[in-house]
């Protein structure tokens, strides 16, 4: 039986990814950290929760000791569009998490898992059908942590034989913990405004494809990865996995079929839009699909009826 720690678990993937390894491995076998108090207070009403400050290794290697934990989820991380307005910190908190996660899984055993993105692409990768091994020179401080990141952990596995897994994550829609920072955020916030106010005002441009993940797939794709078998593992750091890719205007036209008083209309944000559209239009996931027989159950249209019954029932328990 698997003494796993989600790092950062009070997030958008730690969220639904904490519960959905407590059915997998048992309820006492998952401890949940966060760096912020009032997010460990909430965690700890559905699992044991701990304050934990990755940056702090001392601390980080007490916590793996004292749970006897032999499997890291490193989750911690700030997205492209926050990580461009403060570069150096992104550097500081994504990379000096990993290292830590990285150094303290070579001294105790443990195997980790540690989220790549389509962020760690750039304007030169090849855009349609990107390939799983291709040209990776991104154009924002989140991706050139991502390609870092994904660089380290194969080097752990090689150099000192950790145990490191990761894919690369499209961005990842979901109704329980909102996303914060990210240039895919908007495929979220529509849900909830058009159930809340009718409307909504997209900072990403109306043609701007990218790949888009609902989280159930992206919970399965994580755990399925982490249970595959090493020995058919060709790549580790990391797997392309896609499910489904679209434009901010096509998901709009969706809800509004579904919502026809729905209105929306683009502010563009630059920087946003300079990242959208150096990152792939759609992923060739042949590889994770060959390796672990990664395959998504969830379409586009399947993923806007549920996110919509979703918010709706949300909206109408006043939780936002
Ligand atoms: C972001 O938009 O920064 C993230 C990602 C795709 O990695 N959601």
């Amino acid at each position: 039986m698997k003494r796993i720690l989600v790092v950062g678990g009070g997030g958008q993937i730690g969220t639904e990814l904490v519960p959905h390894l407590q059915k997998i491995y048992g309820y006492d076998n998952v401890i949940a950290a966060d760096v912020k108090p009032d997010v460990v207070k909430r965690l700890s009403l559905t699992s044991t929760a701990v304050r934990l400050d990755a940056l702090d290794a001392d601390s980080y290697a007490e916590i793996v000791k004292k749970y006897k934990i032999d499997s890291i989820y490193n989750l911690v991380a700030l997205l492209s569009a926050t990580g461009e307005k403060n570069p150096r910190l992104a550097w500081k908190i994504n990379m000096g998490a990993l290292l830590n996660t990285l150094n303290i899984a070579g001294e105790t055993g443990c195997a980790v898992f540690t989220p790549s993105s389509i962020g760690a692409f750039g304007a030169n990768t090849p855009h349609n059908k990107t390939p799983q091994d291709t040209i990776m020179r991104p154009n924002t401080m989140y991706g050139v942590c991502k390609v870092s990141g994904e660089l380290l952990g194969d080097y752990y596995n090689s150099r000192f034989g950790v145990d490191t897994r990761s894919v690369r994550f499209p961005g990842i829609i979901s109704n329980g913990a909102m996303p914060g920072g990210g240039t895919t955020d908007y495929a979220v916030e529509v849900f909830y405004k058009a159930v809340k106010e009718g409307r909504y005002t997209c900072e990403v441009p109306a043609d701007a494809y990218m790949d888009m993940i609902y989280m159930p797939d992206a919970l399965k794709a994580t755990t399925q990865l982490m249970e595959a078998d090493p020995l058919r593992l060709i790549h580790r750091n990391s797997f392309n996995i896609a499910s489904m890719s679209f434009t901010p205007e096509q998901l709009f036209r969706k809800i509004k079929e579904r919502i026809p008083d729905f209105s929306y209309d683009y502010s563009i944000d630059p920087v946003k839009a300079q990242i959208a559209y150096s990152w792939p239009d759609c992923l060739d996931d042949s590889c994770a699909r060959s390796e672990w027989d990664w395959k998504p159950v969830w379409g586009m249209d399947e993923m806007v009826d549920d996110m919509l019954k979703a918010c709706r029932r949300k909206f109408a328990n006043g939780e936002f």
